[in-house]
């Protein structure tokens, strides 16, 4: 059984003061923890897509469904993606639709949708630069970081922000007002310089301090217990296990480990990159005790129609990983190229459901 950090200090507070057992954490958070333990011991690997149902290759959800069944999974395999992906961009703005112009309202209620399907959902966030008005790929200054850490000139506005974020993610229940779990995968890729919270923009002190800012802030003084905490560097830049945790912000304040690494036309640079992030992203989970994802991959137009059983899953399969999140499939006509997942168009449709039918593999 995983516990929760917070949990670990409340059983052993539990056991010095009375002497009983360590109770188990029945917080949502805690149970979704438990759930993907036992699945990752029962030898299974749940496949995930990005916006899986707020658009496709060829399709947007309409704005007044009411109902989340539209899918290019589901239309590839007959079978939903067991984790569905979706991104904050957007909240800290008071957007009405986040960065790919899903509508923050229907992603609320998708999550919901999909837990009561029995699914998982995974929020990543790429919120705008607080300092320079510009996006998350604007590196333009180096002080993006410091800015917003106490004392730093943006550092009230960016508390706004994650307060945004939290309302959001405190805001994703029931009918019967149950809190959904989600796994939240904040400040990602960090060990690249492509976003303004990367490796040359910030200082490993400040990463780190941002990191526990954002757990602190929405976790001890929001209180939300619906949150899985992922930490997930980029593939590319992780040599050795001291690069995979130069920036780990702790074990008290991350529940999972994994990496993002993309394919491109030289697919035995992929293996090779996916066994390497693999390998030490495995060791550094079992010596910190914690459950590990492929937390973003694929091959940008699937350019391999064999990729799904030739390249992925003999790349996966011999490790104890959670869930394999691929990227989104976008829908605009000017981006028909940017899809990860499957659709049924795409001439390696036959080989995702025979990927999906694999006993390892798990849809929902
Ligand atoms: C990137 C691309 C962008 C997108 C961003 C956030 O990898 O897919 O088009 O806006 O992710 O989802």
């Amino acid at each position: 059984m995983t516990l929760k950090p917070i949990a670990i200090i409340a059983g052993f507070l539990a056991m010095i003061s009375c002497g009983g057992p360590q109770e188990s954490d029945q917080t949502p958070a805690g149970v979704l923890l438990d759930r993907l333990e036992t699945q990752i011991n029962d030898g299974k690997i749940m496949f995930g897509h990005q916006d899986d149902y707020m658009y496709g290759h060829s399709w947007r959800l309409a704005p007044d469904a009411t109902e989340y069944i539209l899918s290019d999974t589901y239309a590839s395999c007959g079978q939903y993606p067991a984790v569905y992906g979706m991104d904050l961009g957007g909240i800290e703005m008071d957007w009405e639709k986040n960065l790919d112009s899903n509508p923050f309202d229907h992603m609320r209620a998708s999550a919901v949708a999909h837990h009561e399907r029995g699914g998982i959902t995974t929020f990543s966030w790429h919120p705008r630069n607080p300092l320079t008005g510009g996006d998350s790929w604007d590196v333009s200054s180096d002080q993006v970081v410091a800015s917003i850490l106490p004392g730093g000139e943006k550092h009230e506005c960016f508390m706004t922000w994650l307060s945004k974020a939290a309302d959001f993610l405190g805001s994703i229940k029931t009918a019967d007002g149950e809190l959904v779990p989600v796994i939240f995968r904040p400040w990602h890729e960090h060990t690249g310089s492509w976003f303004w919270w990367g490796q040359r923009l910030c200082t490993t002190e400040q990463y780190k301090a941002l990191w526990q800012m954002t757990y602190d802030y929405m976790v001890q003084e929001r209180g939300l217990t619906n949150l899985v905490w992922s930490y997930s560097p980029g593939a590319g830049e992780i040599k050795t296990v001291e690069d995979y945790g130069e920036r780990y912000p702790g074990d008290e304040i991350v529940d999972m480990v994994g990496f993002d690494c993309y394919c491109n036309a030289d697919l035995d640079r992929y293996r090779a990159s996916m066994k390497n992030a693999l390998d030490i992203t495995k060791a550094f989970a079992d010596k910190h005790g914690k459950l590990m994802a492929v937390t973003e991959t694929g091959y940008e137009g699937i350019k391999d129609p064999t990729w799904w059983t030739q390249v992925l899953y003999p790349a996966i399969k011999d490790y104890p990983v959670s869930y394999v999140l691929v990227w989104r499939n976008a829908c605009e006509p000017h981006m028909q190229h940017h899809f990860y997942g499957p659709h049924p168009e795409h001439d390696s449709v036959e080989d995702f459901k025979a990927f999906a039918a694999l006993d390892k593999i798990m849809l929902l």
